[in-house]
């Protein structure tokens, strides 16, 4: 039968095939990867992350993340595309994997993102609810830095909804409580959403707002863009959040940013580009080119954390 350790990267998964294979690759990789329980969503789903990684101690690790906004599934299956890059091809990724841990969560918003299989492709949101007889909350609206300051909503119907307060959403909560406890060796800090083809650094809560290492953040933002480019010739644009996109607070890589002091906190957006009609349902046969080229800017800041 199907051996549940080997996944088809051309296609699209549920919740429950993505649990299954993180299940087997730390199976079939005792020594290189193990689940990380990060908790339970609203609907009592698994929230599971995979760390990989040689073994050591003390290393210094990054995080990267999908599937925070349900109907964004080429983020979902762009972590996936990483997880078996890096269980598979092991004498390729050997010296950075003896160097650093890589946190890996395919699935923030479990119910939502099943939602989409079930019943509506396009929902963004978790499930949370009813509040005025509407459901769900923006995960990436709803952490506690700088929430409901700009570019989010506090109508309970509005895909931006920030919640009623931050961190209501047992979702980002419980990433936010991994990611606090282990910050001492967080050195990187991605969010993946799509789409559009773009790389951002902090801050979203104010335009012309920036850290204060940012022309370091200008500099490898710089470098990621030129490596995605190289792979299929996609051209990403990078900037902060509200130079690139919008105003948008409570969001993820503001706070892993300014609380807990994780300089390489970046978004992006994956394809396609911002002139497609319904970006958000990207074909199947475009995963693997979109995995390896976000891959290929990943691994610019993964390299510069490992070599210090
Ligand atoms: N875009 C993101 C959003 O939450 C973003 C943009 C990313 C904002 C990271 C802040 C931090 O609106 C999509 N497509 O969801
Ligand atoms: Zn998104």
């Amino acid at each position: 039968g199907d051996d549940p350790s080997k996944i088809t990267l051309n296609q699209y998964h549920t919740l429950a095939d993505i649990l299954a294979y993180m299940n087997s690759v730390a199976t079939a990789n005792p020594t290189l990867a193990s689940i990380v329980n990060i908790g339970t969503s609203y609907q009592k789903q698994a929230l599971t992350a995979i760390k990989i990684g040689n073994p050591g101690t003390n290393k210094p690790a990054v995080w990267i993340d999908g599937g925070i906004h349900a109907r964004e599934w080429i983020t979902t299956a762009t972590v996936l595309y990483i997880i078996n890059e890096l269980t598979t091809k092991q004498s390729q990724y050997s010296k950075l994997l003896s160097t650093i841990d890589v946190y890996l969560m395919p699935v923030v918003n479990a119910d939502g993102y099943t939602y989409t299989f079930t019943t509506d492709r396009m929902w963004r949101k978790t499930r949370s609810g009813p509040r005025s007889g509407c459901y769900g909350v923006d995960p990436n609206r709803n952490w506690n830095f700088k929430w409901g300051v700009a570019g989010s909503s506090s109508n309970p119907c509005s895909e931006t909804y920030d919640g009623p307060s931050p961190f209501s959403e047992v979702e980002p909560k419980q990433v936010a409580d991994f990611l606090t406890a282990n910050k001492a060796n967080l050195k990187a800090y991605f969010n993946l959403h799509s789409y559009s083809e773009d790389w951002m650094y902090p801050f979203g809560w104010a335009a012309h707002t920036y850290p204060t290492d940012v022309n370091k953040l200008k500099a490898i933002s710089a470098q990621a863009v030129a490596a995605i480019q190289a792979v299929n010739g996609e051209k990403f644009q990078y900037g902060s959040i509200t130079d690139i996109v919008y105003p948008a607070s409570g969001s993820t890589i503001d706070f892993t940013n300014a609380v807990l002091g994780i300089d390489y906190s970046f978004g992006m957006e994956l394809r396609p580009n911002g002139d497609a009609s319904n970006g958000f349902v990207l074909p199947p046969s475009q995963i693997i080119a979109g995995a390896s080229e976000t891959w290929a800017g990943l691994q610019v800041v993964l390299n510069a954390v490992a070599n210090g």
